[in-house]
């Protein structure tokens, strides 16, 4: 039976967990591209209740419901999405800024990461900007990627650089920045290295900086 995208999504918006689970168990059994269920599922549902959230039809209770019932659907992913057994591609950090605590999107950024052979460091949301110093240098990283969803927080991301700068590891580090509300433009006047639309698009610019900093 062909899959019936709207389904997964509906039952984001009514979040009901048990089903956007079995609805995302199915699609991956028939073959259908992890990928595909996110966006055209999964994404497409909670992208409906983001709007009704904003026309104040919904409030942050409901919102909450839909995105744990959204995350039942990326443990199914998940591990398809990671499936690989390849040598890591490089090591990222990745996180959501200090203030905001939303992290699905960063989460899936995770995700793709992983499931494109990088090493993942997540930290999680409402990170200080000195975490993503600190750790990037222990680690070793090549790639930090800096999530958020509020324009309130976006400034923090200019800090960011700038604290990279300071512990001079621009050279070292490549700086990716990402999130609804961030558009190229912004990423190029806070001077990071690359802004990633979405998930696979991160993926894509984590690899050229992992290429670029090999070519030294
Ligand atoms: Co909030 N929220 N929220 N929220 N929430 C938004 C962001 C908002 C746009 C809703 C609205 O008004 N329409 C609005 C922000 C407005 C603004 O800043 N201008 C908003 C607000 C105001 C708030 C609160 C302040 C509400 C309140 O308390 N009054 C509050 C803030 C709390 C805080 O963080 N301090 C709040 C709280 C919450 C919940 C806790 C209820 C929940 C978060 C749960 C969670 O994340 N664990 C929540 C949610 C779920 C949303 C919406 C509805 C959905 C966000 C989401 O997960 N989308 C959102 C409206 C919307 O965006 N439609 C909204 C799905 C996700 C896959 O997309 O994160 O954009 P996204 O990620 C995409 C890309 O952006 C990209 O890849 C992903 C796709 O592949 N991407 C990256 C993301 N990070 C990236 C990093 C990269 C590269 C790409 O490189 C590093």
């Amino acid at each position: 039976m062909a899959t019936d995208f709207k389904l997964v999504a509906q039952a984001v918006i009514e979040a009901d967990g048990a089903q956007v689970r079995a609805l995302t168990q199915r699609a991956v059994g028939e073959g259908v591209a992890a990928e595909q269920i996110l966006s055209e599922g999964l994404i497409a549902g909670m992208d409906v209740i983001g709007e009704q959230f904003r026309a104040g039809e919904v409030f942050v209770p409901e919102v909450l419901l839909s995105a744990r019932a959204m995350q039942e659907g990326l443990k199914v992913l998940r591990p398809v999405l990671a499936e690989t057994g390849a040598q890591p591609k490089g090591t990222a950090v990745v996180g959501t800024i200090q203030g905001d605590r939303h992290d699905i999107g960063k989460n899936l950024v995770a995700m793709m990461l992983e499931g494109a052979g990088f090493r993942v460091i997540d930290l999680g949301n409402d990170v200080p900007i000195d975490r993503f110093v600190a750790t990037a240098a222990a680690e070793q990283a090549e790639v930090v990627g800096i999530s958020t969803l509020l324009t309130t927080t976006m400034p923090r991301m200019r800090k960011v650089a700038e604290a990279f700068a300071e512990a001079k590891l621009r050279e070292k580090v490549r700086l990716m920045v990402g999130g609804a509300p961030i558009t190229r433009d912004f990423a190029e006047q806070i001077g990071v290295d690359g802004y990633g639309g979405d998930a696979r698009a991160a993926v894509t610019l984590a690899e050229s900086f992992v290429a670029q900093l090999r070519r030294g």
